[in-house]
């Protein structure tokens, strides 16, 4: 049967398929991934009949329609996520393996799906996803040296870098390969100590972020900061990773980060306080083009025009929490 494989090219969704493909390995399946940000893969395939279809971590509630349609058209699918779904349709073809709960990311899932088999990668993706706090807690019990979870870290950090920007034009590799290089590793500590694509994310990253790091903020409060990077492809390749960044300097306070799209319209990520991570989607929900998480959540494409409208419930949403 024909296999295809679904997942959300940041560091969460290639570290979920690889646990998932290291265990239940379909070195055949077809790869539909794309930069972070496009979440609306189904569609890609949604003519596909009968083929057997996984999903991982992008929301069912964004790919209803396909998913539907799909199962209409015979398809048997599994759907490991942990972003807001909504309603999830009852099919006898459809497994569903969804919790939004904040502390957890799909690669957690799919560990606890596969009893740690492959838990060196779930570390990685949950740092990834800035989930520092349920990483660290799978790295201990695990067993893991300080120095080892810092390397799954930095692996989580650069494998989410690459998968920001408006466009795959932007990345230093389409997912779908970054995912590719990573499979012949069992262990992550192996890719670590040997991937030469880490290591051009790694320069990239550092060069990115030190010109993120030198902006000062375009509004500021005690509820939290605003930062604006120009339409340029390095601020938007690090806007994702760099808002982490920002995030983990201020914990008690929220931060949002606004990118230029070349359209005029504006690129933003928010980070919830990492201290109270709830808020995010609420906020961005309010705006066309919004979506995402409790803790981390954007909006595509916020009209110029809005920038004063968004600053003011960035300022409400956040001041409430921060009370
Ligand atoms: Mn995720």
């Amino acid at each position: 049967m024909k296999t295809t494989d679904v997942f959300n090219g940041d560091a969460d969704g290639i570290c979920a398929l690889h646990q998932l493909r290291l265990a239940r390995p379909q070195p055949e399946a077809r790869l539909i991934t794309g930069v972070k940000r496009d979440i609306a893969l189904l569609q890609q395939i949604e003519e596909e009949r009968g083929g057997q279809i996984t999903v991982l971590d992008i929301s069912l509630g964004k790919n209803r329609a396909s998913l539907l349609k799909l199962l209409e058209n015979g398809c048997t699918v599994l759907y490991i996520d942990h972003h807001y779904a909504g309603e999830v349709p009852v099919s006898e073809r459809l497994t569903v393996h969804i919790d939004p709960e904040p502390l957890l990311c799909t690669s957690l899932i799919v560990n606890w799906l596969l009893e740690d088999r492959h838990a060196l990668w779930a570390v990685a993706g949950a740092f990834g996803d800035n989930l520092d706090e349920s990483a660290l807690q799978l790295a201990r019990r695990l067993g893991l040296s300080q120095d080892d979870a810092e390397r799954l870290r930095e692996i989580g950090i650069l494998l989410n870098y690459n998968g920001y920007g408006a466009a795959l034009d932007d990345l230093y590799f389409h997912p779908a390969e970054l995912y590719r290089l990573v499979r012949p590793y069992e262990n992550p500590l192996a890719f670590h100590a040997e991937s030469p694509a880490l290591r051009t994310l790694r320069e990239g990253y550092q060069n990115d972020m030190d010109k993120a790091l030198s902006f000062k903020p375009l509004y500021e409060d005690e509820a939290g900061r605003v930062f604006r990077l120009p339409a340029e492809p390095w601020a938007r390749r690090v806007s994702g990773v760099c808002a982490n960044a920002f995030a983990n300097q201020r914990p008690a306070q929220a931060h949002a980060l606004l990118t230029d799209n070349s359209d005029g319209s504006l690129l933003v990520s928010v980070r919830s306080p990492l201290s109270d991570r709830n808020g995010a989607d609420i906020l961005c929900r309010q705006f066309p083009t919004g979506g995402g998480r409790a803790a981390a959540a954007g909006i595509n494409a916020l009209p110029a025009a809005q920038l004063d409208d968004f600053l003011q419930a960035f300022s409400r949403q956040f001041g409430r929490q921060a009370v």
